[in-house]
């Protein structure tokens, strides 16, 4: 938007093809999906990575408890992924698979490097392991109930026993805490970091960086009866889509990443043992990692045992895409847990989209269709006291100016992936347009000054555009549908276009409504 066109790169976790998609990865996606549209908007230059994490010790078992060979197990579940992104119009450049060869290159190039850098060496591992969070824990984390073994996450552990290689993660705590204070946004949100911190502050052991039990994996290079430990494999997917190891290679330009969004329950794997990859590899650190926080459904945990798992394709289907996307970002501030609470959609719904934006578009575009033969008026006296409050508040610098503070301000905030304080502050500007219709009554107007109304009618459209383009990432289809209706040409529709008005006379096409209200007797 402002300053210089930069190459921006972004991604979501690969997510694990032990089953399929639920909402908790719809939202780590949809969140990088807004900021990769906003930030297209604003003129840089994006790429956008998701993907599927195929390979480890969940896969092969989910594989096997299915009777399937894992390659022909995760073709499956990769694909019902790859239609997850497709359904939420997910706009990402790449799709990622572990199994590919490409990623499995880009493993080896790693571990190799890596080994000449002297950070491997051949041990033995001894301790407990979780298959489902596919994590090492150390005995002092162990819980035990009822004689059963347990991580801190409350998933099941088992005792492992064999031949491992060792990443000498022991020797990057000092520099990791060093890397922490110098690059303070590294890790978000901040209480984050200081957990992250403290965990490294504790003290570091080296990490057993491959498996020798099972054979569901990239090979070690050189040692055909390892398979790389899945989180080494998993997190290189980041560099592998720009072409690792050939840094020279066109996309190579967006390394580092400038986002990672990750789920608070894989911050550590991200924020301590990526960088500490990366940086024994001699090579650059991601800008930031986002640990996002957990969704509940109406108070309980989500889990396939209480049978309350959200399917995103359900919720789309019941409410329609763009209000389910609009919801989840607007409900709960990105960072923190959320509880997803039906009742709140709708009313969601019902209130911000159906009636402040929805009618408030209605009622304009009604209004200009019957009375102004259609076309876009332009405004013929100089702007009111009350036309002043009303553009300034809808974030016009000036009543004859560009929309300059409200898209700052959202760009601002969208920069520090405060996804539902920019939405705050648009509805605030969509609602200060609401009290500006009822006081103005435009519909009054018509009948005692004409020339009046007509410019009351042109700053609402005005507003409206603004709010069509800062509101597209979050809805791409209702707000393109939304710009069409305002006859807003399709190469105008970004940041930067805003600060040409549009000409007078413009025809605009009947209006149609954006937002069905929904009736809903389950809330
Ligand atoms: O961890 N609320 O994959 P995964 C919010 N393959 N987000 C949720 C959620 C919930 N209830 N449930 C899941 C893996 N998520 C690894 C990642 S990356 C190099 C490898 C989201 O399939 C959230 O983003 O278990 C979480 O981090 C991710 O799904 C875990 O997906």
């Amino acid at each position: 938007m402002t300053g210089e066109r930069r190459s921006i790169y972004l991604t979501t976790p690969i997510y694990y093809v032990n089953d399929k998609p639920h909402i908790g990865h719809a939202y780590t996606s949809l969140a990088a999906d807004v900021l990769a549209r906003w930030h297209r908007m604003s003129g840089h230059d994006v790429h956008f990575l998701t993907g599927t994490d195929e390979h480890g010790q969940k896969v092969e078992k989910a594989a096997e408890a299915r009777g399937m060979d894992p390659q022909l197990f995760t073709d499956t579940v990769s694909q019902s992924f790859r239609e997850l992104a497709v359904r939420m119009n997910y706009s990402n450049d790449d799709f990622i698979r572990t199994s590919e060869e490409r990623h499995k290159r880009a493993c080896a190039a790693l571990w190799q490097r890596l080994e000449a850098n002297g950070e491997i060496y051949l041990g033995h591992y001894e301790g407990w392991y979780a298959v489902r969070d596919e994590a090492f824990y150390g005995p002092d984390e162990i819980m035990e109930k009822d004689g059963q073994k347990f991580a801190p996450t409350g998933a099941p552990v088992e005792w492992v026993r064999e031949p491992s290689y060792f990443f000498r993660l022991s020797q990057w705590q000092e520099k990791l805490l060093a890397f922490y204070e110098a690059n303070p946004d590294f890790i978000a949100p901040q209480t984050r970091r200081n957990e992250v911190m403290s965990f490294v502050k504790s003290g570091l052991t080296d990490l057993s960086i491959s498996r020798t039990s099972f054979k569901w994996g990239v090979k070690v290079p050189g040692d055909e009866a390892h398979v790389m430990y899945v989180w080494l494999d998993a997190l290189t997917n980041y560099i592998t889509a720009l072409g690792y190891p050939s840094e020279t290679e066109a996309l190579w330009r967006f390394w580092p990443a400038d986002v990672h969004f990750v789920g608070k329950d894989i911050l550590r794997f991200h924020a301590i043992y990526w960088p500490a990859f990366l940086m024994a590899a001699g090579l650059p650190t991601p800008r930031r990692v986002f640990a996002h926080g957990w969704w509940t459904n109406e108070g309980q945990k989500i889990s396939k045992s209480l049978g309350n798992v959200i399917d995103p394709l359900a919720l789309i289907d019941e409410f329609g895409l763009d209000p389910v996307r609009f919801f989840l970002l607007r409900e709960v501030p990105f960072g923190q847990d959320g509880d997803f609470q039906r009742k709140a959609l709708v009313g969601r719904l019902n209130g911000e989209l159906a009636d402040a934006l929805g009618n408030l578009a209605n009622r304009t575009l009604s209004l200009i269709q019957r009375n102004c033969e259609g076309t876009l008026p332009a405004p013929v006296a100089a702007p009111t006291e009350a036309d002043t409050a009303f553009l300034t508040a809808t974030g016009h610098a000036d009543a004859a100016g560009s929309p300059a503070w409200l898209v700052e301000k959202v760009d601002a905030l969208l920069n520090e992936q405060k996804f539902d304080a920019a939405l705050t502050l648009i509805f605030t500007s969509i609602r200060e347009a609401n009290g500006y219709i009822t006081r103005e009554q435009p519909w009054a107007l018509k009948k005692t000054d004409l020339a009046r109304m007509r410019d009351v009618l042109r700053h609402l459209h005005d507003a409206l555009r603004v709010f069509a383009t800062v509101l597209r990432p979050f809805m791409p289809e209702t707000m393109e549908k939304l710009l069409d209706q305002l006859a807003v040409p399709a190469g105008a529709r970004d940041l930067a276009a805003l600060t040409t008005p549009l000409p007078e006379g413009v025809a605009l096409p009947p209006p149609s409504p954006l937002f069905q209200k929904i009736q809903d007797a389950a809330a």
